[in-house]
């Protein structure tokens, strides 16, 4: 018999969103299962359905099924697995850079940081460089988070960096990068500050990044 959370994943990767919202609901009734470990599950859902795409058993809208069946169960779980918290912990801009669309991953990181007290201007995605840098000198933010999910967003991440610099503001924000296909080696490519690959690692870099600034 499978458990709830392997239900769940199944879920995902059939991208059945009435299943996953469903099971969702059983999670939250359970009480049982720890954030880290629902998001262990919808990542290796997601992995999954890229895996499923990689060898041309899947395509985009199986893709974009699955996508819609994580952002049903996280309208469920959201209140389950951020606990707000009152308190200014920093400022915060965020998006997807240029030429990129996925979300799900940016959209559970500002979740988690709004949880964890962060004032969070979330861009959306697709955005440019100049969005980036102007929410950025608008907002006096303290952490700059970009996500890319796509190795072709290096030149995007690095126009960021290069328009951070001739604006006089690269020392005084501090600049994450993460999203899938992303490493730490793609990361000190681009030259920023920080990299993690998942909710916890995330709020303790940002944490130490701020310790620093
Ligand atoms: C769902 C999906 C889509 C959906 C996105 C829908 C949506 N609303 O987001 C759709 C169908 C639109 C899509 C489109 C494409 N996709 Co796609 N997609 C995926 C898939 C299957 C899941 C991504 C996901 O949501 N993961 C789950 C989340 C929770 O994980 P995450 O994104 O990694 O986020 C976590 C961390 O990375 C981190 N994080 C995220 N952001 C940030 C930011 C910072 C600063 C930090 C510190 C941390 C951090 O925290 C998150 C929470 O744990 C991945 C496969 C995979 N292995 O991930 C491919 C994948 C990313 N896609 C891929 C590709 C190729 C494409 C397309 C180019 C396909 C095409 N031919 O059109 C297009 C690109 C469109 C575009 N211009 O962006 C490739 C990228 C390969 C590469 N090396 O570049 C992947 C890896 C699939 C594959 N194996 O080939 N995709």
């Amino acid at each position: 018999m499978k458990g709830t959370l392997e239900k769940f994943e199944l879920a995902i990767i059939d991208g059945n969103a009435d299943g996953s919202a469903d099971l969702a609901d059983v999670i939250v009734a359970e009480g049982r299962a720890t954030p880290a470990e629902i998001f262990a599950h919808l990542s290796s859902a997601m992995e999954e359905v890229g895996a499923k795409y990689e060898t041309g058993e899947y395509f985009i809208p199986e893709m974009l099924r699955s996508a819609e069946a994580v952002e049903k169960a996280m309208s469920v779980l959201e209140t389950y697995l951020f606990e707000r918290k009152d308190g200014q912990a920093g400022i915060v801009v965020m998006g997807t850079v240029k030429g990129d669309i996925h979300n799900i991953g940016k959209n559970i990181i500002v979740s988690a940081l709004r949880a964890a007290g962060y004032e969070v201007h979330d861009l959306g995605v697709n955005v440019s460089a100049k969005k980036f840098v102007d929410k950025v000198k608008e907002t006096g933010a303290d952490l700059l988070l970009l996500s890319a999910f796509t190795t072709s967003t290096k030149p995007a991440l690095l126009e960021i960096i290069a328009l951070l610099k001739t604006e006089g503001l690269r020392d005084r924000v501090k600049v994450l990068s993460g999203g899938a296909s992303h490493s730490q080696a793609f990361a000190d490519e681009v030259g920023v500050d920080g990299f993690a690959a998942d909710v916890k690692s995330t709020l303790e870099v940002c944490r130490r990044l701020m310790g620093e600034s």
